[in-house]
């Protein structure tokens, strides 16, 4: 930040959707806290003036131990240089009862809940706004709710205040806007545009895993800001799931730069996205279509002879439909074996999309109930499954007992241990299962 009559140096990092403690895989898990890591580093080292959170640090709103520890060692180096960390919380680490470990953060003054307001009597949400000393940036925002539920409070927000306000401002969100919704998030939940407060400078945006716009990412270089691309999703800092993996390989965050100019209430700023790469990720289709198991397995034993795996993270999806054989003949372990001994870091493998015609969909008729179309999937679905001592009509019986027993909830004053309980007991006595 240097002043040059009224205008100012400025730069900020923009992360979202850290999501810490995603994967059920503690060595994925790893390489996300590295990526976080990482970020905060280079955040240091780039000399910024603060740094953006636009929510979903944690992926629940109670992580372990470990991740809270982690956040609050990256979160104090920030301090411990200098730069505040100004956020909302995200769907993922939001909690309904203030319960959120983000609250430890905010007491801490580690992170700076900038989602602060209240409801007026006649039903507007007032937003407050913070403004960061150093830059005289005044910043908020709205953070999110389960199930995009935060799309209420912006119904009623308040946005001739936020409108008013002079200075140069950056409002934090995490909602899809409808208008920058890529195709596949066309199912999620989404705003209107128009819902945004206006005049804002930048709109620093969450909850999108994929970075919006597409070229901020694409494209390595600086993007200027202007009237129309002020909105921007930087995406995931790491992927959070299987698909994330495969479609994207790594996530990153922006810096935005450039000059300010407070009096006049104009700005000349740019952004650049940051790739955070901690391992690569070697993305694998198998085509399965219109081929037998024999052949399946020619080929992956082919794709894993060719290809190098040394320290990399190994994504395998299966698609298609076998000409015979049954799916769960693949033997994942033993492929997964095959490319570690290749040195591989870790591997991942999806048959989810994979079928066989030895299995083909069974057709329901219309016009049936629910508990017709029920039992005729089950009676035509027993009659293909071959367990050893039990007949058809036994296998039918027990595919019904394990609905009526999977279909019975846990009550909210059961215990979970009490619940994890009853399901156990009902499997051993549904498969005849004794302990050893
Ligand atoms: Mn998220």
């Amino acid at each position: 930040m240097i002043r040059k009559k009224n205008k100012m140096k400025v730069k900020f990092a923009h992360i979202s959707d850290v999501h810490l403690g995603a994967w059920r895989n503690e060595l994925i898990n790893e390489l996300g806290y590295k990526a976080f890591e990482k970020t905060v580093n280079t955040i240091i080292e780039e000399n910024v003036d603060f740094v953006i959170i636009s929510g979903d640090l944690y992926d629940v709103s109670n992580p372990k131990v470990d991740v809270v520890d982690l956040a609050i060692r990256e979160l104090k180096k920030l301090r411990d240089n200098h730069i505040p960390v100004y956020g909302i919380m995200g769907s993922h680490d939001f909690s309904p009862s203030n319960k959120s470990m983000i609250r430890l953060l905010i007491t801490a003054g580690l992170f700076i809940n900038v989602s602060k307001g209240d409801i007026t009597d006649n039903n507007k949400l007032k937003l407050e706004f913070t403004e960061d000393p150093q830059t005289k940036i005044k910043i908020t925002g709205l953070r999110a709710r389960k199930r995009s539920l935060e799309i209420e409070d912006f119904e009623i927000l308040d946005r001739v205040i936020l409108e008013k306000e002079s200075g140069i401002k950056i409002f934090i969100f995490h909602t899809l806007i409808s208008e920058l919704k890529p195709i596949e998030y066309k199912d999620m939940e989404s705003a209107p545009k128009s819902l945004l407060p206006l005049n804002f400078t930048y709109y620093a945006g969450g909850h999108m895993h994929k970075t919006v716009p597409d070229k901020v990412r694409k494209n390595e270089r600086s993007h200027k800001i202007d009237n129309k691309t002020k909105i921007i999703y930087p995406g995931g800092l790491y992927p959070v799931n299987f698909r994330e993996l495969e479609q994207y390989q790594y996530g990153g965050f922006c810096i935005i730069s450039g000059e300010i100019d407070i009096p006049s209430e104009s700005s000349e700023l740019e952004v650049k996205y940051i790739a955070i790469k901690v391992k690569e990720a070697v993305p694998l289709y198998i085509d399965c279509n219109n081929k037998s198991l024999p052949q399946v397995e020619d080929i992956l034993e082919e794709t894993i002879q060719s290809t190098e795996f040394t320290d990399k993270i190994v994504t395998i999806r299966m698609v298609g439909t076998l000409t015979s054989g049954k799916t769960y003949k693949i033997k994942s372990d033993e492929i997964k074996q095959k490319i570690m001994d290749k040195g591989a870091y870790e591997v991942l493998l999806n048959k989810t999309a994979l079928s066989t015609k030895e299995y083909a969909p069974i057709n329901v008729l219309v016009g049936k109930t629910n508990q017709e179309i029920e039992e005729t999937l089950i009676h035509e679905h027993a009659q293909k499954i071959d367990i050893k001592n039990l007949t058809k009509k036994d296998v039918e019986n027990k595919i019904h007992e394990l609905l009526t027993v999977l279909g019975k909830e846990r009550e909210e004053e059961m215990r979970v241990r009490d619940y994890n309980e009853y399901l156990e007991e009902n499997f051993k006595r549904i498969f005849q299962l004794e302990e050893e």
